[in-house]
């Protein structure tokens, strides 16, 4: 018989994803994730046998514990199921899924509600950095309603702030890890960064393209994802990530100048397909992008000239619309140094129950 998980489902910024108790799952890894992928239904372009949306934005699991960790309340681990293919990788961090964390770690009584409004300090296990959360409280209750919107997603609901100090070189290592502001791959130029989320930024007209497409037009351009996923393959060992060919990272990022009075326009491969807007740690690594001296993302944005110490919104456009991310930035050795960067989300919890594996 099969066994049954409690599971909540919940909508975290612009994609959904299944949210555990650490403890409600095997321990072994192999174990764990064999029953991720029955959960889902992957291996299978539909996942008609399983839980996920048959699309990488809804394929992805939270797995939540109390943390034992000086000065850090929860502790949250972050998995991608792939939709067709057997894999369930931990080797990145998700900023959208990280936007339901705190409610349901109070839900599930692994944090406490603080007044009106709480603040949570997350661990982030894939990348062992911290991310500092805000969510409404309003009588120490958890609540998902509020007058918050972010493009993406239709509606409003209650705001999450999400703050990350520490984003540099979450997985790479260092903020530029090929050592270099720009470097070419068959024959592009191209920033590999890692601010939060190791990523590729590449001008998209080097491709013959606008990008200003949709993601359907793009997601239906085989070659040139045949030259995004050349490039991204030359790229991952260049950025300390190793072999990437069954990894999610780096993500693919094309820029182009901002066609709606954000900063600069993107269209991001996570790493397959076209993301439907952009991911929350995604957008900070391309709006840092936007902050160095030279580079496809310096050289197409618009953004007022950083001098010494300042805080900026970057609006980073997608095909859904903008996401602004608050930077505190400042100068430093010819380069500049992101202090820390922060992005508005919402969640909503969409259904609890038990889930059979
Ligand atoms: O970059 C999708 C998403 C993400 C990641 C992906 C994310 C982030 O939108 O922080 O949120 O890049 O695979 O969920």
């Amino acid at each position: 018989m099969s066994r049954a998980i409690p599971c909540t489902l919940i909508r975290g910024g612009t994609s959904k994803g299944a949210f555990f108790v650490a403890g409600d799952l095997p321990e072994a890894a192999a174990e764990r994730d064999a029953l991720l992928l029955r959960i889902m239904g992957s291996p299978d372009p539909r996942q008609i046998d399983g839980i996920g949306g048959a699309d990488p934005l809804t394929s992805k699991v939270a797995v939540v514990s109390r943390s034992d960790r000086p000065g850090v309340d929860i502790d949250y681990l972050f998995l991608q199921v792939f939709v067709d293919q057997a894999i369930v990788t931990d080797r990145q961090n998700c900023g959208n899924i990280l936007a339901g964390v705190a409610q349901f770690a109070m839900e599930k009584g692994l944090a406490r509600a603080s007044g009106d409004r709480t603040e949570l300090t997350v661990y982030m296990v894939n990348s062992g950095q911290v991310a500092e959360v805000a969510v409404e409280t309003p009588g120490g209750e958890v609540t998902y309603e509020g007058d918050a919107c972010i493009d993406g997603v239709p509606g409003t609901a209650a705001p999450v702030l999400q703050n990350f100090p520490e984003a540099a070189g979450s997985t790479c290592g260092a903020l530029l890890p090929t050592g270099r502001s720009v470097d070419s791959f068959d024959g592009v130029e191209a920033t590999c960064i890692d601010n939060g989320m190791p990523v590729v930024v590449l001008p998209a007209a080097a491709f013959g393209i606008r990008g200003y497409e949709s993601r359907e037009e793009l997601d239906a351009n085989g070659p040139l994802k045949e030259k995004l996923e050349s490039i991204r393959l030359q790229a991952g060992p260049r950025m300390n990530l190793g072999d990437v060919r069954e990894k999610t990272v780096p993500k693919m990022t094309l820029v182009a100048p901002p066609g709606q009075g954000g900063a600069i326009s993107s269209r991001t491969f996570i790493p397959h397909r076209c993301h439907a807007s952009i991911g929350v740690l995604g957008a900070l690594s391309v709006a840092t992008a936007c902050m160095l001296a030279d580079g496809p993302a310096a050289r197409l944005s618009r953004l007022p000239a950083v001098t010494e110490a300042i805080d900026i919104t970057v609006p980073v456009e997608h095909p859904a619309g903008q996401t602004g991310v608050v930077m505190r930035v400042r100068r430093a050795d010819g380069g500049i140094i992101v202090k820390r960067a922060g992005i508005l989300r919402t969640a909503r919890k969409l259904f609890e129950g038990v889930v059979f594996g």
